[in-house]
């Protein structure tokens, strides 16, 4: 019985792969999505069987495509033993439905199963397939639940029947089939844990920030190499591997810059074109991570011929999370593999912020770092501080965040000049007296 049950997991899911072509698509445009839709589907652990792709003016209201695309795919089906369907856009309810429906017509055939699921439900069911820790697990949960509660109604039964396989996996499983309100409490008990979560790591954030580090979070496009990064410069040992959000939690570690500074640096989940709205809010605490950073790294996959949409991707969702106008350098990663990198991306940003590397065999590693101790640098100056002698933390604070240049004692007080940072002077602003040079002139 186990052999069986293992050898049905270890069987490779066939999809059919299907797209509309509406008029403000180009042919290139449907091709790369769908080609992303393949390598979504064999992270998920599935297989293209085909790709169809039907030319309208819009997608069918009621089942998506034509009436007889789908008859054609039925058979196709019918024929190849196939079982799941995969549209490129996000389907209604009624749509799945209503197309699973006319397959189901169309091969006539009642003990012959075919599944229909779109982008959105397989990027949630490899997220579900990833998630790792405790809070990932509520995250996908939580979209996954609250992405089912509309599409709850007559599904119940067909899902169980299929038991499992690509766009069912999860924490969320089982739940699919009990009722809509059990659904909803178990959501708002998902939501409080969360908000537990959330407030713990704005705690730990907030003790950081305290410590007046300077911090940066690697952020990008899925597969660009964010992960095989921060292994690079920290040894981070995260799991890098050639597969679609690899990453589903953030992980911080520690660099020392070559002058000894230390820096705090973030990995981060991936983007994607098209990313499930619930999972942006369900993963919102993760995704916004960025927020609270000193400076971004965006690495780009500059061996991938569609860099350009990514980079246009990833700005785009950092913006709709409110992450912007953080100082930001620009890593064109695996120029081992690169063949040229598009004019665009360098003429982008100051030629300066686009650095060339390869996080797999280090090339340009040295030059993003030069480029990040500027960064952390930024901003320095010199100030002359007057701290009471009983605040004697202050004075550790100063030994441990600035540059002391001098130090002097007297009645009560002593007078500090140091170079800090920016943060680091905000945090000391009651003690600082004057810059340090109009103090002299006074003196
Ligand atoms: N040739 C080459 N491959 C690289 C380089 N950097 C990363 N890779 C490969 O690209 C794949 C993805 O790398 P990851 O580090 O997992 O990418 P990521 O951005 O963390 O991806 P997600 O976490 O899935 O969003 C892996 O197979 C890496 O070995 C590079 O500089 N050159
Ligand atoms: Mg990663």
């Amino acid at each position: 019985m186990e052999v069986m049950i293992s050898q049905k997991e270890n069987e490779v899911t066939r999809a059919i792969l299907c797209a509309v072509m509406t008029p403000d698509k180009n042919e290139n445009e449907v091709a790369v999505s769908l080609a992303e839709l393949e390598r979504l589907l064999e992270t998920a652990g599935g297989e293209l069987f085909a790709q169809v792709v039907q030319a309208r003016q819009n997608p069918d209201n009621a089942t998506y495509l034509g009436k007889g695309k789908i008859e054609e795919i039925g058979h196709l089906c019918r024929v190849n033993d196939l079982h799941l369907v995969i549209c490129d856009d996000e389907l209604s309810p009624a749509q799945i439905k209503n197309m699973e429906d006319a397959l189901s017509d169309a091969i006539d055939d009642e003990a012959f199963e075919i599944r229909v699921i779109d982008r959105s439900m397989l990027i949630l069911d490899i997220f579900a397939l990833h998630a790792v820790s405790g809070e990932g697990k509520l995250q996908v949960e939580l979209a996954q639940l609250r992405y089912s509660v509309p599409r709850l109604y007559g599904r119940g039964k067909s899902m169980s029947r299929l038991g499992g396989g690509i766009g069912t996996r999860g924490p969320g499983e089982s739940q699919l089939e009990k009722d809509r309100r059990h659904i909803k409490r178990r959501i708002l008990a998902l939501e409080d844990q969360l908000a537990e979560l959330v407030k713990s790591r704005a705690v730990r954030r907030a003790r950081r920030d305290n410590a007046g580090v300077f911090r940066a979070s690697i952020v990008g496009y899925t597969n660009a190499g964010k992960s095989t990064l921060l292994n690079r410069l920290t040894d981070a040992g995260i799991l890098a591997e050639d597969k679609l959000f690899a990453t589903l939690d953030t992980t911080t570690r520690k660099f020392e810059l070559p002058s000894g500074r230390e820096m705090l640096l973030t990995d981060t989940v991936g983007f994607i074109r098209n990313l499930p709205h619930h999972l942006i809010e369900a993963f919102k605490s993760t995704l916004e991570e960025a927020k609270y950073t000193d400076a971004l790294i965006i690495v780009i996959d500059a061996s991938d011929p569609e860099c350009l949409s990514q980079l246009e991707v990833t700005e785009k969702l950092l913006y709709d999370l409110g992450v912007t106008d953080k100082p930001t350098l620009y890593v064109l990663n695996k120029c081992d593999i690169a063949m040229t990198v598009p004019e665009e991306l360098t003429s982008r940003a100051n030629k300066d912020k686009v650095i060339p590397i390869s996080a797999l065999d280090g090339r340009g590693v040295s030059s993003l770092v030069e480029a990040l101790e500027a960064l952390a640098a930024g901003g320095r100056k010199m100030y002359c501080l007057k701290v009471p002698t009983y605040e004697m933390g202050v004075i550790n604070k100063l030994y441990n965040l600035s540059m002391i240049e001098d130090v002097e004692y007297f009645d009560g007080y002593a007078r500090v000049i140091a170079t800090m940072d920016e943060k680091t002077a905000g945090q000391l602003r009651r003690f600082i007296v004057l810059p340090q040079k109009q103090e002299e002139e006074e003196e």
